[in-house]
């Protein structure tokens, strides 16, 4: 045994692997996987750290951009499963989203001056914030492309509202949001005029301008209020990303920017290209606005209408004091606002430093107007040096900072060397640097940004990949690398490669937080939180034409659709409304129709709709695309479209086989020994303390239904039995039957939870 190896499995011993123990099989021996597969110490504690057994669950869910695919991706640390994607911007076929009536009217609220945008760069989602702490409420995304900010409701990961910046044209520095969640802000990028009208590129500097948008956020309905939401103009620099103050510095804002030298390329027109005109002057401007104040402004109506909305101009937010600059060195990026709020750190593309910000120097020059000048526009320039408290030098090209749980901690991402720096804020120094792979963009520690950060992980959300992962063509995945931060030494742990798209930022929440719904009210339309007037109960479907549009209200439970058969006439507009009926956990059913682009997820309780217009005489069959049961390949029907002007035809329908009496009393027999099961395992339940089980009453409910349906199926049997039909008798004792069977495996999946939780007989 090598040395190396011989040390781990020592310590896999320590860890309680057992190895080598008497009587295991060569497969199990954790010497024999390690020598085979490769593996050093280091991985075997780094796969300890981050396997999450199966059954067992993450401690935190991080929410990361999606990148260009308008997505959220969610995913658990440490074992970093992705967990779902969440549509945003961009239609989602699993979730139904962009194909059922309620989500394409969400999807449609992004449109850009009437146009259809079915994409969204996403780069920074925010959690919502109670005092300052994540409170798992909402989700806020930007689209930094076309600038639009999306709320997303963590009761059940949806997608409810897309507001469309009515100013910007390019933006960047959003979502963040206030510590209780009042605003959320949106910062441009690109400075454009306000107005759609062409401006020549000669009028930059006084037509072209750059903004903050403050969304007002209504906690209650959990929409944001497009109309009590306001903007306060900048200057055409490059504004880029922002973060608001807490505690001491709550009410502020901060929006760095570069680009200040207000440049413009033309390198087709042999002119210097962007990139080297943006970087002239070694300082650009971290913009400081006092929102609480704007937003008083706002109420006062010292505002101006731009494209109907509010805005507060330069000159007002100058002559009100609300509005200041502090250079900051070349071409920053982050800016990081302390969890206690009294600093603020940002960081230089160009510069080795972090700079470290005191508010408390910087309000006292503010309170006694001691500026070193002003800009162009009229805005107070603050001394860089006075406003600073220390500046560290973290690395080359650092970007982000995201604080630790202890004290003075941070993290910068150092995109240039392709590292992750710790460093101390209060006294200024170098604590460790680790490597990654490769061009770290952002960072992420858990609960990061706010006061109360979790420490423990990092995730370094890496630009490149390159030779990471197995090669799957020249576009590779990206890749976040989970880094465990507990101790002194910062340990690489896990290499997660995301193939959906860029993703900038991330955040990351204590799991214990979210208590998302299992199912919805039924009849419920989850994009706008309320009851859908096509809400459809058991035996209340139906077909109905109002206003030239056929309307089908629907059912859908294990296993059939109903209606089955839905015959139109060619040219008719069809609305058709599914309700799922079900309340188990997990029961989705989906819904697709051949040729007509109609695709649905239907959850438990929820109701959608699908409206077209049935312009093709055919036949058009459609069935569930969720495997939900043992006969879900039988949940299946017709869309019947009959030519124009030809008479419906009500043939007899021919069966296959046709049942006798004998068949009617051997399927009630089964049905009767199958009822004795199920007998049997409601007394163990019943017998059980099943109540104190959240899990096991939900399947009991579902039980009931299942075993309710039995009931009605029954009666239909035994009233065809009764007339001697002993066909259709049959048909329906063989429905009872299915009904029979959903409850048995539900009562069995409960009856084993308890048997595997400790529950205890109770008596009757
Ligand atoms: S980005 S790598 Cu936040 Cu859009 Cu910095
Ligand atoms: Cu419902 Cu398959």
């Amino acid at each position: 045994m090598t040395q190396r190896l011989s040390k781990a499995v020592g310590l896999a011993v320590a860890l309680g692997f057992g190895l080598a123990a008497s009587g295991a099989s060569a497969q199990d021996n954790l010497q024999q996987i390690m020598q085979d597969r490769g593996l050093t110490q280091k991985d075997i504690l780094a796969a300890a750290k981050t396997y999450v057994p199966t059954g067992k669950r993450d401690e935190f869910l991080a929410f990361s951009s999606g990148g260009q695919s308008g997505q959220i991706i969610v995913y658990g640390i440490p074992s970093m499963r992705i967990l779902k994607y969440v549509a945003v911007f961009t239609p989602e076929p699993w979730q139904g989203y962009g194909f059922d009536d309620e989500s394409k009217a969400v999807l449609d609220q992004g449109k850009i001056n009437g146009k259809t945008v079915t994409y969204g760069d996403t780069h920074h989602p925010a959690i919502s914030e109670t005092n300052g702490e994540y409170d798992g409420r909402y989700l806020f995304i930007n689209d930094k492309a076309n600038p639009r900010i999306a709320v997303i409701d963590l009761a059940d990961f949806e997608t409810k509202q897309i507001v469309v910046n009515p100013i910007m044209k390019s933006e960047h520095g959003g979502a963040f949001v206030t510590p209780n969640t009042d605003y959320v802000i949106e910062a441009t990028q690109y400075a454009a005029p306000f107005s759609k009208e062409y401006v020549p590129l000669s009028e930059f500097n006084d037509k072209y301008r750059g903004a903050v948008t403050y969304w007002k956020f209504d906690n209650e309905k959990g929409r944001i209020q497009q109309d009590q939401s306001f903007s306060v103009e900048l200057p055409p620099y490059s504004q880029d990303l922002s973060d608001f103050g807490k505690k001491v510095s709550d009410g502020w804002s901060f929006t760095n920017s570069f680009c200040t030298e207000r440049y413009v390329g033309g390198i087709e027109n042999g002119r210097p290209p962007f990139e080297a005109g943006c970087s002239q002057k070694d300082t650009d401007f971290l913009h400081m606005i006092n929102w609480k104040k704007a937003a008083e402004l706002f109420k006062a109506g010292k505002t101006t209408k731009i494209n109907g909305h509010d805005v507060i101009t330069m000159d007002t937010a100058v002559k009100e004091g609300i509005l200041f600059l502090i250079p900051e060195p070349k071409s920053p990026h982050g800016v990081d606002v302390s969890p206690d709020g009294k600093f603020i750190i940002v960081a230089g593309k160009l510069d080795t430093h972090a700079s470290v910000y005191s508010f408390e120097k910087i309000k006292a020059l503010i309170d006694s107007k001691d500026f070193a000048g002003k800009d162009p526009y009229g805005i107070p320039i603050l001394d860089l040096k006075k406003s600073l408290h220390t500046q560290v030098e973290v690395g080359l090209g650092p970007l982000h900072t995201q604080y630790d749980s202890k004290n003075c901690v941070v993290y910068t991402s150092i995109y240039v060397d392709s590292q992750v720096t710790k460093w101390d804020y209060c006294e200024g120094k170098v604590l460790d640097k680790i490597s990654i792979h490769y061009n770290i963009g952002h960072l992420m520690t858990m609960e990061g940004d706010s006061v109360t950060p979790q420490g423990k992980y990092l995730v370094s959300l890496n630009k490149l990949a390159i030779d990471r992962f197995n090669p799957v063509g020249p576009l590779h995945p990206q890749n976040h690398q989970l880094i465990d931060i507990s101790g002194d030494k910062m340990e690489l742990l896990y290499d997660m490669p995301l193939p959906l798209g860029e993703p900038h930022y991330a955040v990351a929440i204590r799991a214990d937080k979210l208590k998302p719904h299992i199912r919805y009210k039924v009849g419920w339309n989850s994009r706008a939180d309320e009851t859908s007037p096509y809400k459809t109960r058991p035996g209340r479907e139906k077909i109905e034409k109002v206003d030239g549009v056929t309307h089908v209200y629907g059912t859908l439970i294990r296993s059939h659709i109903t209606p089955e058969i839905i015959e139109v006439e060619e040219g008719e507009t069809v609305s058709l409304h599914f309700t799922n009926l079900e309340r188990a956990e997990d029961e989705t059913h989906g819904f697709a129709l051949y040729e007509h682009n109609v695709n649905l997820s239907v959850e438990p309780g929820k109701t959608v709709s699908a409206t077209f217009v049935a312009d093709r005489p055919g036949v058009y069959p459609y069935y569930c695309t969720e495997f939900c049961s043992a006969l879900h390949l039988e949940m299946q029907g017709y869309l019947l479209v009959r030519p124009k002007g030809m008479k419906a035809t009500t043939a007899a329908l021919q069966e296959g086989t046709i049942y006798a009496q004998a068949d009617y009393d051997k399927q009630v027999k089964t049905n009767n020994d199958t009822q004795a099961v199920i007998d049997s395992v409601v007394a163990f339940i019943t017998g059980r303390n099943f109540k104190d089980f959240a899990p096991v009453v939900a399947l009991v409910e579902d039980a009931t239904d299942q075993l309710n349906f039995a009931a009605d199926a029954k009666k239909k049997s035994e009233d065809y039995a009764a007339k001697q039909d002993w066909h259709n008798g049959t048909l329906w004792a063989q429905q009872w039957f299915q009904y029979q069977v959903k409850a048995a495996d539900i009562g069995l999946r409960a009856k084993t939870f308890l048997e595997q939780n400790g529950a205890v007989e109770v008596k009757q």
